[in-house]
């Protein structure tokens, strides 16, 4: 092993009571294990990351900083602290990886704090990267696929790094981590809700989804044995009694599913998931037996549109009936089905918003539990430069104005392009449908109150939920001031907040 520390850096995204493990950071320092030490700095739980991190580089130990970088609230942090190490010191070169440089490694670059993006997944390329650093083989860093770095001035991206399935084998060095207990967190699932990741990527290409980007289309999941071991593991060390899977698609195909299912039906820890309405209906009785004794509380469905044209257009491929199937699997057999929907899509935004809150009143009409996610639709910058289908039909802004993406990684941190990567707001909503989404996601959260709220109390819910009933069974829908006021006042959470 070289003598060589990396400082590996997860920036602010969630307070201090959500926050995750930082798996992404994990994984990473888990794979230069035998090759070079790592540090790391989790800004989700030391709110005071950007001295840590500063201090951490100014005695000249580290020899290159890895930042993790999501779009949205995550930039902005992750820029902060990339401008104060490169201030502390401007030599040391600056890696980012994850979900931005991977959809926008241009506008990663466009950054003179930045000196890399690694697209994809980042274990290998970070290895490869640190290695042609140490040797000072500048000429070599043309050879590493999955880079994109800047050469005599000019953006050049590497060749795409061919899907690994390694990191499926390494255990993630938890007690690396400050006090490991504390992203243990109490959720409707269990007082220590563990989030955690069994399978890699996913095998389908919905060209609205970050993950297709990422993956492009591979999947891999565990063995049952792995994840035996990881489960027994988190039961016993950390006293884990309840699931996040973050798997971007747990229930892939039934005969893979089957042996880890069965893992989970003997550790009956409350779980939930990322699931396909496809895979739901299609599952057999003996495996719905499995995951009922396993204990699977919720599963979250991109149902995202009602409009079947919609959904071939992004290539969901599912329908809007197999939606209503899924959510009645799901009914049948004691899991509660929770909804995405995607809003407003630029082909007609005002209409297909309408259809979809429609759809939802029909779905709370034949299963009130089902829980409902609502954003934007908002497409992929990278994809919609990239694909024939989406460039034929140019963005327009409310206007008329041609949508014109960021360049630069500072641009994509101001506030409206934020909420566009949080999937909140995008150019072409009119200021009236903007206002009508909100008064209708706030009526309809009161009415029918997240059971993943476990702040709110019991009277406050039936409080909100008997407030809003007038508003949501006539319709009314705008300005709901009272109902937002009571909703501060009880406390109540944002579906959003608590899940993905
Ligand atoms: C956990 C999670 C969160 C957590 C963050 C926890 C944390 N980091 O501390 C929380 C809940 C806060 C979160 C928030 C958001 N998230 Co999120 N999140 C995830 C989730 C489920 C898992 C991420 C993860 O840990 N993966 C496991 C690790 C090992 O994989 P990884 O992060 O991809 O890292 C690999 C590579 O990216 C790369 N890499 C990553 N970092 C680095 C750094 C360096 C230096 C290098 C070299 C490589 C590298 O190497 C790693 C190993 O291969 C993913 C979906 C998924 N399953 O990936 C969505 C996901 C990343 N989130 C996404 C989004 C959009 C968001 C939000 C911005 C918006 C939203 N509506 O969800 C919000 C922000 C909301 C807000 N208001 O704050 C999208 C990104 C899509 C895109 N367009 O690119 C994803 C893909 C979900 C999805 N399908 O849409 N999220
Ligand atoms: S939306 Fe879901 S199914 Fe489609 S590519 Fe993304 S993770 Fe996979």
């Amino acid at each position: 092993m070289t003598s060589q520390r990396i400082l590996l850096i997860n920036p602010t995204i969630t307070s201090h009571r959500h926050a995750r493990f930082p798996l992404a950071i994990l994984s990473l320092s888990a794979a230069l294990d035998g090759k070079y030490s790592s540090t790391i700095i989790d800004g989700n739980v030391d709110r005071n990351f950007i001295s840590t991190a500063v201090r951490a580089v100014a005695d000249g130990s580290i020899s290159a900083v890895g930042v993790t970088v999501m779009g949205g609230p995550q930039l902005l942090s992750a820029i902060a602290v990339s401008k104060a190490i490169r201030k502390q010191l401007p030599t040391l070169p600056i890696i980012w990886g994850g979900a931005f440089p991977t959809v926008c490694p241009d506008a990663a670059l466009n950054a003179p704090y930045v000196d890399y993006a690694v697209r994809a997944q980042g274990e290998d390329t970070l290895v490869e990267l640190l290695d042609a650093l140490t040797d000072c083989q500048d000429e070599t860093l043309d050879s590493i696929p999955g880079l994109s770095w800047r050469h005599s001035g000019q953006i050049v991206h590497n060749k795409d790094r061919i899907f690994s399935t390694a990191s499926l084998g390494r255990m993630l060095p938890y007690d690396r981590l400050e006090n490991p207990q504390q992203y243990l967190t109490n959720t409707y699932l269990g007082s220590r809700t563990l989030g955690y990741q069994a399978a890699l990527g996913c095998r389908f290409r919905c060209t609205f989804c970050g993950v297709a980007t990422m993956f492009r289309g591979k999947m891999a999941l565990p063995t049952a044995v792995r994840l035996e071991q990881d489960l027994g593991f988190m039961r016993d060390r950390f006293g884990v009694n309840g699931i996040q899977f973050y798997d971007h698609n747990f229930f892939d195909r039934e005969v893979d599913m089957v042996p880890l299912l069965e893992v989970l039906a003997k550790f009956q820890l409350p779980w939930w998931c990322f699931a396909r309405s496809d895979a739901l209906v299609n599952l057999s009785e003996a495996s719905w037996s499995l995951v009922k004794k396993s204990r699977l509380r919720m599963a979250y469905i991109g149902a995202e549109s009602p409009s079947d044209w919609l959904l071939h257009d992004i290539r969901k491929g599912t329908s809007r009936d197999q939606t209503l199937e899924a959510i009645e699997s799901c009914r049948a057999h004691g899991v509660v089905p929770e909804l995405s929907f995607m809003l407003a899509p630029p082909q007609d935004p005002e209409g297909e918003t309408e259809k979809t809150f429609e759809f939802i009143r029909m779905i709370k009409r034949l299963h009130p539990a089902t829980e409902v996610m609502i954003y934007i639709y908002t497409p992929l910058p990278r994809q919609h430069d990239n694909m024939k289908a989406a460039s034929a039909r140019e963005l327009r802004d409310c206007a008329g104005r041609p949508v014109v993406f960021p360049r630069t990684a500072d641009e994509w941190a101001e506030p409206q392009w934020v909420d566009y990567w949080c999937h909140q707001d995008a150019p072409w909503l009119s200021e009236r449908l903007r206002r009508r989404i909100v008064d209708f996601t706030t009526v309809l959260g009161c009415r029918y109150p997240t059971i993943m709220d476990i702040r709110a109390s019991a009277w406050g819910k039936s409080a909100l939920r008997a407030l809003a009933s007038w508003r949501y069974r006539f319709q009314r829908y705008d300005r709901p001031w009272e109902l937002r006021v009571s909703r501060k006042l009880i406390r109540h959470w944002d579906p959003r907040v608590m899940s993905l």
